[in-house]
């Protein structure tokens, strides 16, 4: 067995009828432009980032655990409302470094879709919306999209050597992409 690196234990505050960690310690904030090239109307992007002033399309708010073996990971995913084009706002999706490790997603406030996929060409999406759990089973890519009109707000626990690889999303994308149509949330696959 692995030897897990020592912490005392602590406890974490929540307001959740807000979806607020409140003693988060660290902030990890994502641009408009830090989205550059994964959205499909890249003008649009760049409309958005002149006009808006590079606006903040989502944060997540952790606790300082160690990203390592035996630990868990406890986040706060919070993602703002608003579209790119016809596309919702979703964020940049990744696997786990170590692909072999699963991940929990509490919804606790607002509304929209996961999208998975598989290095072997599985995918699929799941419904998020309040007091529903999505389990991301190991080697699954995962990314939220909001499609509501407040921000889409999950607790997200996963193991804390899992790491995250972003450049095989950036590369790829994902299969799936969710579409305002006719005043609806839809899903397209290519
Ligand atoms: C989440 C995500 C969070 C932001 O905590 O990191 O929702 O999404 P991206 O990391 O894809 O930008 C998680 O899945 N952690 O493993
Ligand atoms: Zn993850």
């Amino acid at each position: 067995m692995e030897k897990t690196e020592f912490l005392t234990p602590f406890g974490i505050e929540f307001n959740l009828a807000q979806g607020a960690m409140l003693d988060y310690e660290e902030r990890v904030v994502r641009r408009a432009s830090d989205l550059r090239t994964y959205y499909r109307d890249d003008d649009a992007l760049e409309q958005l980032i002149a006009e808006g002033n590079d606006p903040l399309l989502y944060e997540v708010f952790e606790k300082d655990i160690p990203e390592s073996y035996g630990h868990l990971r406890v986040v706060v995913s919070k993602l703002q409302p608003g579209k790119v084009g016809d596309e919702f706002f979703m964020t940049k999706g990744h696997y786990h470094t170590v692909s072999g490790t699963a991940e929990v997603y509490l919804c606790l406030r607002g509304a929209g879709y996961m999208l998975m996929k598989t290095m072997d060409g599985h995918s699929h999406e799941e419904r998020m919306v309040p007091e529903r759990l999505i389990y991301v089973p190991p080697h699954w890519a995962h990314r939220t999209v909001n499609t509501g009109d407040e921000p889409l707000i999950s607790l997200c626990v996963y193991p804390g050597e899992a790491g995250h690889n972003y450049g095989d999303i950036k590369e790829q994308g994902f299969p799936q992409r969710v579409v305002e149509k006719d005043g609806s949330a839809v899903i397209e696959h290519s």
